[in-house]
């Protein structure tokens, strides 16, 4: 399905792929996945063709709206000033504020922020709420820093990003390196700055000051129920079945939890570090002690459970691939499956990939999954439960109102399973089989195309 671009039958989706490529040649992750999602849309363009391309439906579609960069100017705790940039890309509002997570992490650059605001487009879509794509972030890397410089170089971000941001305007969340502490040092600083307590501003709050039930839960359970239902619609039980997961943060933890409640035997989990294999099943207590209080390595493990075992990353294949396992959950990073490590894990037996991370899987490694009859949850859909209810977050707020665990629990549910319908039947109506990337592009881009089209050429 992600054809390559010179089997392509369509002329005017070859033309725009290299327009795309000469225009963000120094872009290469925003690259891949414009390409993953359009070369999937090939049979709804070639029925649509003559009327997407009077529009420029297309080109518009890969140019965000806006993008923002900015200086953000702190002082660590040697009182020596650091300079990190900033990014907001709003991506595209045709169907809501624009929503996205915030990401922390060294590796953060233009082609990161808008191959995120790109996938954002098409999750937020799915989930059925009204959300737009966007997404932003920071070179900043909170790993080492005290609590003090993390509040330090939050309040600075804010002070920019706040003038772009609101309720009805752009929402941003979470992602790599922003967990509920950084969002309430963003949250104090709007507040301040707005003299407003505009709770809608951001998702991913605390408990006690308008953030909701299940949304540091919602990601990895989300995952789960999509993964579920992916396996029951294939008749397959997730009961027994061992599962290994890339990363060890929010997503991981808690696809983690949900999967041990549904059964499942999960054997190891990771950090950028190494991995940690226990056999007798992971003790997800123990990963959230080392991980949401202590932030530390995922290695130290090994002091609460000394029969467990530790490999270093020191190869080009994550040691993470080395265990074998039915079910494989990449929850860490963009491109943390390569061809390589595909043709291992296709090696080693596995059946169902679920993607909780963005883009974990390189184009050629999905392309070699649905050659082998893998099933793979794409993460614009399986992911999509941290958004959906970042959305349901900002209806609470709205509402001045909260519901209860189970409520927020029970609507996720019944939206990761919409998720998984609308990715199954767009697939077979366009004769692809069990190809859920395809059938998530294609749910997903009929709703976007759709909103854009009625708002005329803006
Ligand atoms: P966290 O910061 O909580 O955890 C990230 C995890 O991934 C850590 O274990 C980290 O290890 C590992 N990791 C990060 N970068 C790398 C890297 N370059 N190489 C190897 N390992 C790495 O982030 P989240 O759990 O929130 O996010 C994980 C993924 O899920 C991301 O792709 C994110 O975009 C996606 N996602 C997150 C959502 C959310 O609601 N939070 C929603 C949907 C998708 P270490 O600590 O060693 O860096
Ligand atoms: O990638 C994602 O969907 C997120 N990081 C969550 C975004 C959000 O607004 O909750």
């Amino acid at each position: 399905m992600i054809t390559c671009t010179k089997e392509l039958k369509s002329s005017y989706l070859k033309d725009i792929i290299r327009q795309i490529k000469l225009k963000n040649n120094f872009e290469p992750e925003f690259i891949q996945a414009v390409e993953e999602v359009l070369s999937s849309l090939e049979p709804v363009i070639l029925e649509h063709e003559e009327e997407f391309k009077a529009s420029a439906l297309l080109e518009r579609l890969v140019e965000p709206e806006r993008i923002i960069s900015f200086r953000v100017p702190w002082v660590d705790d040697k009182g020596q000033v650091q300079v990190n940039r900033g990014y907001r890309v709003q991506f595209n509002g045709s169907i809501g504020p624009y929503k996205g997570g915030l990401r922390f992490h060294p590796s953060v650059n233009q082609s990161i922020m808008k191959f995120l605001g790109f996938e954002q487009i098409f999750k937020n879509a799915l989930t059925g709420l009204p959300i737009g794509g966007g997404k932003g972030g920071s070179d900043f890397d909170p790993k080492g820093k005290s609590d003090m410089e993390v509040m330090k170089f939050c309040q600075s971000f804010m002070n920019e990003l706040q003038k772009h941001i609101g309720q009805d305007t752009d929402v941003p969340a979470g992602d790599i390196g922003v967990g509920a502490r950084e969002i309430g040092y963003l949250f104090g600083q709007y507040r301040k700055i707005r003299n407003t307590f505009e709770a809608g501003v951001l998702t991913g709050k605390g408990l006690e000051y308008g953030g909701s039930l299940v949304r540091k839960e919602a990601t990895g359970y989300g995952l789960m129920y999509f993964m579920k239902e992916m396996l029951k619609a294939n008749n397959i039980d997730i009961k027994n079945k061992t599962v290994i997961i890339s990363g060890s943060g929010n997503v991981a933890i808690y696809a983690c939890e949900k999967a041990q409640q549904m059964g499942a035997n999960v054997v190891a989990m990771s950090d950028s570090s190494g991995c940690i294999y226990d056999k007798d099943g992971i003790k997800n207590n123990i990963i959230k002690n080392i991980k949401e209080v202590n932030r530390g390595r995922i290695k130290d493990y090994l002091h609460d459970v000394p029969t467990a075992q530790y490999y270093e990353n020191n190869s080009n294949i994550p040691p993470v691939y080395n265990i074998k396992a039915d079910i494989i959950l990449p929850c860490a990073t963009q491109n943390d499956i390569t061809i390589d490590t595909a043709k291992l894990l296709v090696k080693n037996g596995c059946m169902a990939i679920g993607e909780g991370a963005n883009m974990p899987c390189s184009n050629e490694a999905i392309e070699y999954f649905l050659g082998n009859n893998i099933l793979l949850a794409p993460g614009k859909a399986a992911n999509a439960g941290g958004v959906a209810t970042s959305a349901l977050e900002m209806c609470q707020n709205s509402m001045r109102y909260f519901w209860s665990f189970d409520e927020v629990d029970k609507k996720l549910e019944n939206t990761m399973i919409n998720i998984f319908n609308q990715c199954k039947n767009a697939s077979e109506k366009y004769g692809y089989k069990n190809n859920y990337v395809a059938g998530a592009n294609i749910a997903a881009f009929m709703k976007v195309s759709n909103a854009m089209k009625e708002q005329g050429i803006i």
